[in-house]
Formats: structure tokens, C-alpha cells, sequence
């Protein structure tokens, strides 16, 4: 039996349900509501001491952070592998992972933006332009990455997915959530149209999880009623 602690916008926890679902694993979601900091409350960090989402628990045994989880859901279910090819190809597809995951991810977090509220007076203007900057910075590099080594074509290698494209999409995600201009990013936006009109993708996707409001208007996928590309 496998337990998913999510969170219906979180990026992260997007990234494990697109594992689990490019899998075909059963697996029962329990929300954790970031906005009223159920990750902060003593059962939910007895649970996972990191806190936030996602976490894991699988016949008794418990695992954060979202790349770990993925390897473990990677080993329990082999296939399809969120890494294959050469030596080559898989470090490759675990530095974008990572870029997005370590590079991005950390300085866009809720408590970063809380903190910076907090204790540097940042305003929504402030924090967004924020948000931006790190986004523009982290997708250039990634966008770099998949330019430089030539592989992508649907997805980021070739034509399976990876852990690559587990990172990738609700990144997307996020960047049109924050009014990003994606036009620097075409190779991002081309994995992106092809992977949200995956069964897989679309399981994961914001809108379909069971803690979203049901007026949650996509903002990717075949469902989007327009894609949200402000300019910023
Ligand atoms: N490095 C962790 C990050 C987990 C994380 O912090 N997730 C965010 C949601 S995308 C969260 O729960 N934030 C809560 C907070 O900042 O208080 C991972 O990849 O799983």
C-alpha cells in the first residue's frame, strides 16, 4: 500500500504523482494543506521531519524529498525506468532533474517567500519579481542543458520519459502560474505540449487531485482555455 502526502499545487509532489502514475501504481493521497501549514504540525513532522510535501510511505516505511522518492518508486516498479540509456544519458537526465530540484525549486519555496516577507518587508511585487528572476535563471540553464546535449524529442531524452520530464513539466507548471514569459524556453515548451496530453501527466496535474477547488482552471494541458504567457 503506498500513501502519498501531497499537496494539489506543489511542484514537487507533482513530480511523484507523474512517477507513480508513469508506473501504474495504486497509491491513496492524503492532503497536506501548505497554505494553513499542516506541514508544520507535530504529527505531520513525526511523519516526515524535513517537513512539506511530498512524502511517501510504502508497506511501513516512510521517504521525502521528492528525488528520493522517485528512485525509490523507480526500484520497487522498474518499469518503465525514469533512467535508461548510456552512462552518458543518465547522468544527463539526473543534471536537469537536479537543476530544476536544487537550483530552482529551494529559493522559490513558501518559506522563503514567507521569510522574505517576513523579516525583509517584501511586498507581492517584490516576491513575484523574485519568483521570476530565479525561474528565468534556473530555465535558461536547463533550457541550455537540453539544447547542448541534442538528445530531446518529445521528452527530454528522446522519445521516453524520465526523470527529466517528471521535473520539467510542473516546473512549467509554476512558471505560467507566475506570469513567466516562456518564449526563451522552446524546447521546455515542446516536451511540455506533448507530456500534458499524457494520461500520466494529466493524472498528476493540479486540477485533477482530490484537494484541488473544483474551479481550479488548468494553466497547461489540452484542457487550458488559454495558456497564460504574460510578459514580464
Ligand atoms: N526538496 C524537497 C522540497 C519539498 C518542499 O519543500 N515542497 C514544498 C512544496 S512544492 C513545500 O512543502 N513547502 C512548504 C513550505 O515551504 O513550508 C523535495 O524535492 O521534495
Amino acid at each position: 500500500m503506498i500513501t502519498l502526502y501531497s499537496y494539489f499545487r506543489s511542484s514537487t509532489a507533482y513530480r511523484v504523482r507523474i512517477a507513480l502514475h508513469l508506473k501504474g501504481l495504486d497509491f491513496k493521497t492524503v492532503p497536506v494543506n501548505l497554505l494553513k501549514g499542516e506541514q508544520n504540525e507535530d504529527a505531520y513532522r513525526t511523519l516526515n521531519p524535513i517537513g512539506g510535501v511530498p512524502a511517501l510511505t510504502h508497506d511501513g516505511f516512510t521517504v521525502a524529498q521528492s528525488l528520493a522518492i522517485i528512485n525509490y518508486i523507480d526500484n520497487i516498479a522498474p518499469e518503465p525506468p525514469l533512467s535508461f540509456g548510456s552512462a552518458a544519458d543518465q547522468a544527463f537526465v539526473r543534471q536537469v532533474a537536479l537543476t530544476i530540484a536544487t537550483d530552482i525549486h529551494p529559493l522559490i519555496n513558501i518559506k522563503v517567500l514567507k521569510y522574505l516577507e517576513a523579516d525583509f518587508g517584501a511586498g507581492d511585487a517584490e516576491k513575484n519579481k523574485w519568483v521570476v528572476h530565479w525561474h528565468m535563471k534556473g530555465m535558461a540553464a536547463v533550457e541550455a542543458l537540453l539544447r547542448n546535449y541534442g538528445r530531446s524529442g518529445d521528452f527530454a531524452m528522446g522519445d521516453r520519459a524520465s526523470v527529466a520530464d517528471v521535473c520539467i513539466i510542473p516546473q512549467m507548471y509554476s512558471l505560467r502560474r507566475f506570469g513567466v514569459k516562456l518564449d526563451d524556453y522552446p524546447i521546455c515548451r515542446r516536451i511540455e505540449s506533448h507530456c500534458v496530453r499524457l494520461p500520466a501527466f494529466q493524472s498528476a496535474a493540479p486540477e485533477t487531485q482530490p484537494d484541488a477547488p473544483s474551479d481550479l482552471v488548468p494553466i497547461h494541458g489540452p484542457h487550458a482555455p488559454l495558456l497564460k504567457e504574460k510578459q514580464v
